[in-house]
């Protein structure tokens, strides 16, 4: 299946289990104006819809940008701490919906991934960067800070003391820095193939498990350790009642190959 949108398309495969969402403005390097980002959340609402779906990847059109940031031309716009908040508040709405898909989540950073950009790909799941991307969080060389969810993702990812280094010195690191210091999983020559080979290793395992286990993590990340290994356990339990389980540890014992059917 393959939607086209106006900024935006989506290819489901032939199985119907993977989606690649595909941010497509080609004269802006596929910077977010307000319209892209709509269609960003309506797109994420119809995969988070579709049960079929099961990993999804996003990426950007062409070889040169993942998404090159907000649009600053809408940006410059912008007069009031009101304006601006709503807009930060609306725009950390579509990446708060990307990361709470139930599904596994690979951004394919195919080329510059700076500002909302980075946002965006902080808000997936697994972070495939191609040779030549580069990442960065250049908000503060206009005036601004990250407001689509950076100050807090990438925090949380990397560290505050990196997180501050990449933020306040606005500087742009190539993949293989990026991969060093865990801002990325993968450096690859094509950040869309190596994610699909992502995704298929992230297929192979019992899709309710994989879903609890993010949402476990996910959970744990704001709350202490205490509750954390509380909801841990909770999701421990939910896993140990499904089918998968049972296919799953009797595959290992069988020694054969695992079918799991997420029930
Ligand atoms: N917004 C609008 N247009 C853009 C953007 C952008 N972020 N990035 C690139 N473009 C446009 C350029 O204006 C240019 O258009 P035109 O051909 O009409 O002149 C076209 O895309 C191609 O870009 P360049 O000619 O600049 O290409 P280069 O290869 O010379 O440079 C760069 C590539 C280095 C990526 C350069 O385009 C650049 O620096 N872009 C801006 C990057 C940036 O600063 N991004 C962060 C934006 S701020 C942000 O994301 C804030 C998010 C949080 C907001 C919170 C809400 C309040």
């Amino acid at each position: 299946m393959f939607e086209e949108y106006e900024f935006t398309t989506l290819q489901i495969d032939q199985h119907g289990s993977l989606a690649v969402l595909t941010i497509h403005r080609p004269n802006a390097l596929n910077a977010l104006n307000g319209e892209t980002l709509a269609e960003l959340a309506q797109v994420t609402d119809i995969v988070a819809e579709n049960a079929e779906i099961a990993a999804l990847i996003v990426t950007g059109s062409g070889e040169k940008a993942f998404v090159a940031g907000a649009d600053i031309s809408e940006l410059a716009q912008l007069e009031g701490v009101f304006a601006g908040r709503e807009m930060a508040l609306a725009g950390q709405d579509v990446m708060h919906g990307i990361a709470s898909l139930p599904i596994p989540t690979i951004a394919a950073i195919n080329g510059y991934a700076l500002g909302g950009g980075l946002e965006l790909a902080l808000a997936c799941d697994i972070r495939v960067a191609s040779r030549g991307a580069r990442l960065g969080l250049p908000e503060v060389s206009l005036g601004l800070l990250p407001g689509f969810g950076g100050t807090q993702r990438l925090a949380r990812l990397i560290g505050s003391g990196r997180a501050l280094d990449l933020i306040l010195t606005a500087r742009q690191v190539q993949a293989e820095e990026a991969l060093s210091m865990g801002l990325v999983n993968y450096v690859a020559d094509n950040a869309l193939e190596r994610s699909r080979e992502v995704a298929e290793m992230i297929l192979k395992n019992a899709p309710i498990a994989l879903s609890l286990a993010k949402e476990a993590v996910r959970r744990g990340l704001d709350t202490t350790l205490e509750l954390g290994l509380e909801v841990e356990a909770d999701m421990f339990g939910m896993c140990v009642a499904t089918q998968d389980f049972k296919e799953g540890t009797a595959a290992f014992l069988g020694k054969r190959k695992a079918s799991f059917k997420g029930e």
